[in-house]
Parts: structure tokens; sequence; C-alpha cells
């Protein structure tokens, strides 16, 4: 149940081609027919954000689509911690078992005083940490750690940083948690990394998304959500993306999907404006000083 009070615009304010299956299908071609390119194995995408905002729930939403069932792979739920204590590399399979030609990587949420700092995203964004790497409360990630990944290349290192940010408590986010995602913004921006934001759990601010998921861009409460956490982060409007995850469907859901996969899409261009840059620099540098060669694949 939405508990914000929500008015219902005359116009949508961002354009959506559809909420229905056939909408969902065309989405969903897309995203599987996608390939990176220069030839790049695969996009890999890193979720991020505050404890309990849905990273978790994110994956096993992307894994629903393509699997044409709820799935629950990542173990979701809601802790005063983070339930995610690994960070995890996820891929996602078609029907047929074809890999899809991207990966999500699922981290712990940032917390109050401990947990990852923006300082572990150096490696986690470079490729350094292997799938599956225990993160503990109050220990840094360093060369040390077990399986640090030496030296990574393009199929390690990440090409797109999502911000999952929970809607319904983005108003109460505390000052050090807003330190660390502007910090860990920057920090991606100054590696040519785009990032985008995740605005998840839209039906518990929306009454009238919470009703209709197919109306949130008529939803005034929504429209100024977005406008707050692209001012909280810095970011356009243009990169924040509306999400609502499946928490208490047995079924699948078209809008559900549709958001999902659009946030999906916008993060594969995200990914191939990285590679773009990265090959374009090549260019210019002449191939050095390029720490992840595209030809290191
Ligand atoms: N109503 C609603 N609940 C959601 C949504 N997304 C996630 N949840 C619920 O929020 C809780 C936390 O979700 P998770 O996916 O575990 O969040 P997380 O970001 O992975 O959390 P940590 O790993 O603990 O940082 C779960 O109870 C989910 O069912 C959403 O879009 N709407
Ligand atoms: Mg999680």
């Amino acid at each position: 149940m939405a508990d914000a009070a929500d008015s219902e615009l005359p116009n949508a304010w961002r354009k959506c081609h559809g909420w229905d299956g056939e909408s969902v299908k065309a989405l969903a071609n897309r995203v599987l027919q996608y390939e990176p390119p220069y030839g790049v194995k695969r996009a890999r995408i890193l979720l991020t954000g505050t404890v309990g905002s849905g990273k978790s729930s994110f994956f096993n939403g992307v894994k629903s689509v393509f699997r044409n069932r709820i799935a629950t792979q990542a173990m979701t739920g809601a802790s005063a911690r983070s339930l995610t204590t690994k960070f995890r590399t996820y891929e996602i399979r078609a029907t047929d078992g074809t890999p899809l030609k991207f990966q999500l990587c699922d981290t712990p949420g940032l917390e109050d005083g401990q947990g990852l700092e923006p300082v572990d995203f150096q490696f986690l964004l470079d490729g350094n940490v292997p799938d599956g790497f225990q993160c503990h409360p109050n220990t840094r990630i360093t060369t040390n750690i077990p399986g640090f990944v030496k030296t990574p290349n393009i199929s390690n290192s990440i090409h797109c940083l999502a911000f999952v940010i929970d809607a319904a408590t983005v108003s109460v986010i505390s000052e050090t948690i807003k330190k660390k995602l502007v910090d860990i913004k920057d920090l991606a921006l100054s590696k040519n990394i785009p990032c985008l934001i995740l605005l998840t759990k839209v039906d518990k601010v929306s009454q009238i998304a919470d009703v209709d998921l197919s109306k949130v861009y008529l939803s005034k409460a929504l429209q100024d959500k977005v406008k707050q956490v692209a001012d909280l982060l810095g970011l356009p409007e243009s990169q924040v993306l509306l999400v609502k995850n499946y928490c208490k469907e047995v079924e699948l859901d078209a809008s559900v999907d549709v958001l999902t996969l659009t946030a999906i899409q916008r993060m594969l261009g995200c990914a191939d404006d990285y590679f773009d840059e990265l090959a374009s620099q090549q260019c210019s540098d002449n191939f050095e000083n390029v720490q992840l060669g595209l030809q290191a694949i």
C-alpha cells in the first residue's frame, strides 16, 4: 500500500511504447539479441545502493522475464543489515539455456559506518574482485583478498554502474550514505563508466502505480521522486529509471516486466557508450595508456 499522497497528471512525463505482453516480447527480443560491440564477450553491470533497496530482487526480476516464471535465485528480504554479504556475478540464460550477453553483479548494501566503502569500488569497478567474494563489514577490499584478479581485462571490469535506490526511503538517506553514493559515482565517472539510477519500490510511494503500474509516468509523486533522486546523486533525470520488483506476486506481470526490461535496455546502451569511448580513446592514444585494452578480450 502506497503511503504518500499522489495525483494523476493529464499527460505522461515520460514516453512508453506499451504495457502488454507484446511490448514485453518486443523488449525482451531486443535484449536477447544484444551483442556488445568490438567483439567484447558481454556487458557487465554493477548494482549498488542502500540496504534493502531491491538490488537482489532486480536480478531475480530480470531472470524471471527470461525464464518465464518468478525466479528467486538471489536471496532477498528485509533486514537492518545487508542480506547480501557476497559480491556475486549473475549470468542470465534464455529459456533454451543460451547465456545472454550481459551479467549483473550484485553487492551488499551500503551501510552507515560499516560495510562497503567508496575505496572498495576501485577494485569492484576494475574487475579485481572474484565472483563469490565474501565481503566483511569492517574490512576493506585489498590486493590480498583471496582470488584477487591481478590483471583484469575488459571481460572482468564493469561497464555500467546502477545505483538502486528505494523510492520510499530516498528522503531519509543519511548524509554519510549520500556521501558514499556520490563518491562512488564520481569514482565511476572518473573511469568513464556510465551511471544510472534504478528507483525501486515505486508501488510504495505512488497510489496510482500501486493500483495500476502502467500509470507510473502519470504519477506526480513519482515525477517528484525522480527529480529528488537525480539531485541527490547529481545525475540527469533521464538517467533515473523506475522499477517495481516482484515481491508478493506469484505470476509474471507485463507492466513489471516492461519496467525491468526498459531498465536493462538503458543499461546495455550505457555499456555500449562505455565501449565506444574506450575504443575512441584507444585510437586517439594510439593504443597506449589504456588500462583495459579492448584487444585484451
Ligand atoms: N513493494 C516492493 N517491495 C520490494 C521491491 N523491491 C524489493 N522489495 C522488497 O524489499 C526487500 C529487500 O529487497 P532485496 O532485493 O533483498 O534488497 P537488496 O538491495 O538486495 O538488499 P541487501 O542485499 O540487504 O542490501 C524485500 O523484502 C523485497 O521483497 C519493490 O519494487 N516493491
Ligand atoms: Mg541483496
